[in-house]
């Protein structure tokens, strides 16, 4: 295989989470009872256009991904969670905001090193006064699921031949 030399590629993604407040009864059903939200983190295609298309599997990113590794805050057993297939989101429940360390794999072909990005978990919604202040959980409740997320884009410089086939193929 070769490098294909002064040609870069680039896929968009999309990466953060969302949060719930759980509600009393999930509290009362959940194994720890200190924990007061359920959020979901994710690593997504920003390719597609549309919701439909994403029922299709182009939101699918295992054409070029092989394993995102979450990496939570050391209050969580097991804090490295290993995701190696679509799609490539962690669920878990818990009390406080953290600093994860997602780890993104590519696949062997692309002979490319894995990357590290940061995601700060929100939980908490903005207060309507911009405030640093965490509001109630009542209120919270109220104003619906918190999501925090961002745009990037991974680029691939002097990409190998087959590992561009795969990619502009897809
Ligand atoms: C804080 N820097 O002190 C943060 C750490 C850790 C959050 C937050 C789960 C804990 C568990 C959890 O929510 N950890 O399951 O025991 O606020």
């Amino acid at each position: 295989r070769v490098r294909v030399r002064g040609l870069t590629i680039y896929r968009p993604i999309i990466y953060g989470n969302t949060a719930t407040v759980l509600t009393p009864k999930e509290r009362e059903s959940s194994s720890n009872p200190d924990h007061t939200h359920r959020w979901t983190v994710a690593v997504r295609s920003a390719a597609s256009p549309s919701d439909a298309d994403q029922v299709g599997g182009a939101d699918d990113l295992s054409y070029f991904i092989k394993r995102v590794a979450f990496k939570l805050h050391d209050t969580y057993p097991n804090p490295t969670r290993n995701i190696d297939k679509h799609p490539f989101e962690l669920t878990e429940t818990g009390w406080g905001e953290f600093e994860i360390q997602i780890r993104i794999t590519f696949i062997a072909e692309s002979g490319e090193k894995a990357i590290t990005i940061y995601h700060h978990l929100k939980l908490h919604p903005w207060t309507a006064s911009g405030e640093p202040e965490i509001p109630p959980l009542e209120v919270a409740m109220k104003m619906g699921p918190v999501h925090s997320w961002q745009y990037d884009e991974v680029v691939f410089n002097d990409p190998y031949n087959n590992f561009l086939n795969i990619l502009t193929m897809h």
